[in-house]
């Protein structure tokens, strides 16, 4: 496609999401929670909108932050570490931010962790200095090491970086991290996190100038919606007036409730968008404060 294609104005918006892996589904579930429905193609690699012009692009997640900067698409769900990886790519080459995280998803979290053999009395980076540091990273750990004051030789790997330090091909590590479980197999133990990473909207650097701009803001807007009822519950309950107040405290993750009068004024009737999980345990302590006839639904969609 000519960057004259690219650059043309455009009333259809183009969001690419990786095609298989950890970020796929969750990706999808989000968009199509956001009210986005697609024709699938017969390639499998673009899928046309239909409920709104945004259509989907399935690609490998490095490629989604080039493919904003070309304007090949438009927006792209990707990991924080990757998108970030790119953006310090760039500031080291001198090339100005042409993309930029727009929002954090709340799925895909991992963290950029630096790990080292479990052998290692570890107190702190200086350890690290005149180290060999395997990584598929290279820019997220070249700016931390420059940020600690600590010179090592970073071993740009493209996978397996965690057999690494077994196969004497490194020292110490600086790998995405989950569970922990893949380091611990390999003798290697997290010492200090670079990044704390989860899925995110990456967009332009500039907003857009055409009709992607009410696509791109409406988008958002039922995104930001999907995003905050996510692990929302709407409790319902009724209590004595007296007992509202120890009731309330018990529910700081709550909304302000709506609350009316049943019974006269004695008995009132409260009704909150609570946004932790409402477990068992929650519902029994507001029994013994005084709440009945307790009830948690769940939300379906919410616009502010
Ligand atoms: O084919 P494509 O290039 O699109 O996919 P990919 O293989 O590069 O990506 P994929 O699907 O593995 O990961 C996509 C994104 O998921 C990453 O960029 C991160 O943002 C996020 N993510 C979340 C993770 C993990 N958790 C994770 N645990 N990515 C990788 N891992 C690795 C980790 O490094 C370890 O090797 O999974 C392994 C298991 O981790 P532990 O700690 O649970 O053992
Ligand atoms: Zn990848």
């Amino acid at each position: 496609m000519s960057p004259v294609a690219n650059s043309a104005v455009r009333d259809r918006l183009r969001i690419a999401i990786q095609k298989s892996g950890r970020l796929s589904e969750p990706a999808r579930a989000l968009l199509a929670s956001s009210g986005l429905s697609w024709r699938e193609s017969r390639d499998k690699l673009f899928c046309y909108g239909e409920s709104l012009p945004v259509d989907l692009l399935l690609v490998r997640d490095d490629d989604i932050p080039g493919l904003i900067a070309e304007g090949v698409c438009d927006l792209g769900i990707v990991g924080r570490n990757v998108l970030r990886e790119l953006i310090n790519e760039r500031e080291e080459s001198g090339k100005p931010a042409a993309f930029r995280e727009w929002r954090a998803l709340g799925f895909g979290g991992c963290r950029l962790s630096i790990a080292v053999p479990d052998a290692w009395d570890w107190q702190s980076p200086t350890q690290l200095a005149g180290k060999r540091i395997a990584t598929t990273y290279p820019n997220q750990l070249r700016a931390w090491l420059r940020a600690q004051g600590v010179q090592a030789d970073i071993v740009m790997l493209n996978g397996s970086v965690e057999i690494a330090p077994r196969l004497g091909q490194a020292d110490a590590i600086c790998d995405l991290v989950s569970s922990g479980a893949t380091l611990a197999a390999n003798q290697l133990k997290p010492v200090l996190d670079i990044l704390q990473s989860e899925a995110v909207l990456a967009g332009p650097a500039q907003p857009f100038a055409d009709a992607r701009a009410d696509l791109a803001d409406l988008l958002l807007r039922r995104m930001d919606g999907v995003l905050r009822i996510r692990d929302s519950k709407l409790l319902m309950f009724q209590a004595p007036r007296e007992a509202v107040n120890e009731l309330l405290q018990l529910l700081p993750d709550a909304e302000p409730p709506t609350v009316c009068a049943v019974d006269g004024a004695d008995t009132l009737a409260l009704q909150a968008l609570c946004h932790g999980a409402m477990t068992w345990q929650r519902l029994e302590d507001l029994k013994r404060a005084g709440a009945r006839g307790l009830m948690v639904l769940p939300v379906e969609r919410m616009l502010a």
